[in-house]
């Protein structure tokens, strides 16, 4: 599916994989083809710089977090803004009330995909556990009858249809009756492609949809219409609440990138996606994985996983520090959690956040400097350890002596920590820049 976008973008991010170092001329390079590649799938040009731009900036002035290098940001940078090109992250689940009736009526140009979208809808919901029926409401083009009851029969669904009958209102209005009284639980309503212009069609969908109160109305846009689709998006999208679109024949569609994008900028919903002209040619359209796909990198979902690990570290760290606040308990905690994971050097390097950041001055404590430190601060009292300001030399006295330590050891571990609460507070106000440009919660 969408082979020509797939493989160029793809091509494009394995050109920044092969090179040894990723620079500003590899990045520009890579921009210029993702530029290339978008364009030639249709994507508004306009949309395509404002999109290019944005990663180049991002690539060349983000701050690397700990553990990432630039290639993997270049990565990563790119999947987010298809993603979010493409439609963000947010994908509801396709579920409905059992036992209860669900109707859903099909509208579209002519052409557009609608009876073999229906079809598909059918033998989708059927095998997720739904008792489903097909409504064949077309009479305006001979034929459109026995397509819809062939395709019914085929995948074993109830079909309904009166070939004689003018009023495919009437029809529409029967059908659903018989399927009601029958239990079923999803009924598709296939209507006829009479018009090739928005206008016509939102009209008579109005039409339709008072008559019959569809729970859903589903827009079926051909994908190799490509940014022409928007249109057809927009007015539907402004006409109905309850309405979602079938994006068909992404499959070999050059356009298919422009379809997609023009849809999502209208702010319509692609609910599914028709990628071949089988029955089983149906997805539930998910953005994050699509482009998964078009990048054609199996182990992006590993690299997601580390940008994750990381945000979880940062998102640890800024609850066990009250913002700006970092007591000696904390610096224990994070000592005693680096201890636990083992040799020292080998994990200071490869904790991201907060880790490597103490590490940075933590990194030549060997072992058994750590050890003396947990003893002192085990020494410590809890108020002590919330609240170092408190410690003052009698303190300190009582401490060497409790932990079997030296008054010199002690105010080193003191010294540490002051060091390191100024090192935290320049990373929250980092880490806050990161998320803002990540858009990170
Ligand atoms: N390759 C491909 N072809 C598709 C897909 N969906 C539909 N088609 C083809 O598009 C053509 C039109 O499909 P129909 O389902 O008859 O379209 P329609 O909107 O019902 O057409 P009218 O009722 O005449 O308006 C058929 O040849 C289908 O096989 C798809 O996802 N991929
Ligand atoms: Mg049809």
């Amino acid at each position: 599916m969408l082979d020509n976008l797939a493989s160029s973008i793809s091509s494009a991010i394995k050109k920044i994989i092969r090179v040894p170092i990723v620079d500003e001329k590899v990045v520009k390079e890579l921009i210029r083809d993702l530029q290339r590649a978008l364009i030639q799938a249709d994507v508004n040009v306009r949309l395509v710089l404002e999109l290019s731009k944005k990663i180049e900036k991002k690539i060349l002035e983000t701050e690397l977090p700990p553990g990432i290098t630039r290639r993997e940001l270049a990565i990563k940078v790119v999947y987010d803004e298809l993603v979010s090109l493409l439609g963000g992250e947010k994908v509801e689940p396709i579920k409905y009330e059992k036992n209860k009736t669900h109707v859903i009526m099909l509208i579209g140009i002519q052409g557009s995909g609608k009876t073999t979208s229906a079809a598909k809808l059918a033998w989708f919901f059927k095998n997720q556990g739904y008792t489903t029926g097909l409504i064949c409401a077309d009479n305006f083009r001979a034929g459109a009858y026995d397509q819809l009851k062939q395709l019914s029969e085929k995948i074993n669904v109830p079909f309904y249809g009166e070939k004689d009958e003018k009023d495919v209102i009437k029809i529409a209005i029967n059908g659903v009756k018989t399927f009601k009284e029958k239990g079923i639980e999803i009924i598709i309503i296939d209507t006829a492609g009479r018009h090739k212009n928005e206008i016509a069609l939102i009209e008579e969908m109005r039409q339709m949809s008072d008559a019959i109160k569809p729970d859903e109305i589903i827009l079926v846009l051909d994908a190799t219409m490509g940014q022409q689709v928007a249109q057809h998006a927009e007015a539907f999208n402004k006409a109905t609440k309850i309405g979602s679109i079938f994006l068909t024949k992404l499959d070999g569609s050059a356009k298919g990138g422009g379809a997609i994008s023009a849809v999502v900028a209208t702010g319509a919903k692609i609910k599914f996606i028709g990628t071949g002209e089988y029955i089983e040619d149906i997805e539930v359209f998910n953005p994050r994985r699509f482009v998964g796909r078009l990048l054609g990198m199996g182990d992006i979902e590993t690299l997601i996983e580390k940008f994750k690990a990381i945000e979880k570290n940062e998102k640890e760290l800024i609850t066990s520090i009250t913002l700006g606040k970092f007591t000696l308990k904390d610096l224990y905690l994070q000592l005693q959690a680096i201890r636990k994971l083992g040799p020292i050097g080998k994990i200071l390097q490869s904790i991201p956040g907060i880790g490597l950041s103490i590490s940075k001055d933590v990194m030549s404590i060997t072992e058994e400097k750590m050890k003396k430190w947990m003893a002192i601060m085990q020494s410590m009292t809890e108020e002590e350890l919330l609240n170092p300001d408190i410690i003052d030399s009698s303190r300190i006295k009582r401490i060497a002596r409790g932990s079997g330590t030296t008054i010199k050891d002690v105010k080193e571990l003191l010294e540490q920590y002051k060091i390191s609460k100024k090192y935290i507070k320049q990373i929250i106000k980092k880490q806050k820049n990161l998320k803002k440009m990540f858009k990170i919660g």
